[in-house]
């Protein structure tokens, strides 16, 4: 269904999207959204297939991303985390995070979900992002736990809990670490409730937040999934492959959607 490359240059923004994507993104009561890692390529943050580069090559994100990798060389770690930070906070949100922002504007019951920990939605305007994963820009006390949304960073190595002198950690959802579980029920909650169901950037590999397309899907829900690849998404009666880049097809969509609505992509 819908598997054929959308050559934009060919056809108005109307014609681009499939006529039923449309009509129900229009006539929706209840949008999710759910992002992962591509949706932030376009601002120049590498996915989690992006191999990782520099002194970070002979690591696989997956190996770092882990609390025995902490508990192993907390300092390696600490320093990987910092590198990304420091290279969100020089980044900036993309036309496809915007994009997302302004859908929020357009619509009463709308939920982004996010697997980024890279606070890019929320300075693109979204006002309550889902962060199923946790943000790169706090930290916590690997003891207890207090959150900490500023500290000072020391030569090397994790900086220390101001209480206990435990080891600050990311305040993140490391791989084999249950998420947050206010985060997953709001997460399900609408996944299970929504008419369309925008799967924006992601591989949809890693589990719980892979299965929440089909949790929409199977409550009846239309999915489109907006990726330059097809590489391991489902496909089904109700699910569209919108094939292309997100800071280029999330604007388009709104154009289509909503005709009548300024759309600038800026
Ligand atoms: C858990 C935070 C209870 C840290 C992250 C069931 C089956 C098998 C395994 C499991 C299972 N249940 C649990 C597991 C284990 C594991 C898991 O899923 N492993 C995978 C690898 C098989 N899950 C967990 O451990 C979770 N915890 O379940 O706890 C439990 C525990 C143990 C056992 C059972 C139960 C915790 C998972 C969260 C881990 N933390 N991030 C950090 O960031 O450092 S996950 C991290 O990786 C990201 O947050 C994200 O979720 C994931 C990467 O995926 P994507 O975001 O999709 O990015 P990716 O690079 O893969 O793909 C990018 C996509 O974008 C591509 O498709 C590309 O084509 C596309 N793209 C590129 N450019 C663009 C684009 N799209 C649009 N526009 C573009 N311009």
């Amino acid at each position: 269904m819908d598997l054929e490359p959308m050559g934009f240059e060919k056809r108005s923004s109307r014609e681009r999207f499939p006529t039923d994507l449309l009509a129900r993104l229009r006539d929706a009561r209840r949008v999710v959204v759910l992002t992962g890692a591509g949706i932030s390529a376009e601002s120049g943050i590498p996915t989690f297939r992006d191999a990782l580069t520099g002194l970070w090559a002979q690591y696989r994100a997956e190996d770092l991303a882990t609390p025995e990798a902490f508990e192993r060389n907390p300092a390696l770690v600490w320093s990987w985390y910092r590198m990304r930070r420091e290279l969100v906070v020089r980044a900036e949100p993309n036309p496809g995070h915007r994009a997302i922002a302004r859908l929020e504007s357009r619509l009463t019951r709308f939920t982004l979900i996010t697997q980024n920990v890279d606070g890019l939605h929320r300075r693109a305007g979204s006002t309550d992002p889902v962060e199923l994963h946790g943000s790169l820009l706090r930290a916590r006390c690997s003891r207890e736990g207090t959150v900490v949304d500023s500290w000072e960073e020391p030569k090397t190595g994790p900086p220390r809990c101001a209480r206990c002198q435990a080891y600050l950690r990311p305040d993140v959802v490391w791989f084999g670490e249950t998420l947050p579980e206010h985060a997953l029920r709001r997460a399900r909650e609408a996944s299970a409730a929504c008419d369309v169901f925008l799967s924006v950037g992601t591989s949809n590999l890693v589990e719980p937040a892979a299965s929440l397309p089909w949790l929409a899907a199977s409550a009846g829900a239309v999915v489109a999934v907006v990726n330059p690849s097809v590489e391991g998404q489902r496909s089904g009666t109700r699910v569209h492959h919108l094939l292309g880049r997100a800071g280029e097809l999330l604007p388009a969509l709104l154009a289509a959607g909503w005709p009548e609505e300024p759309n600038s992509p800026t």
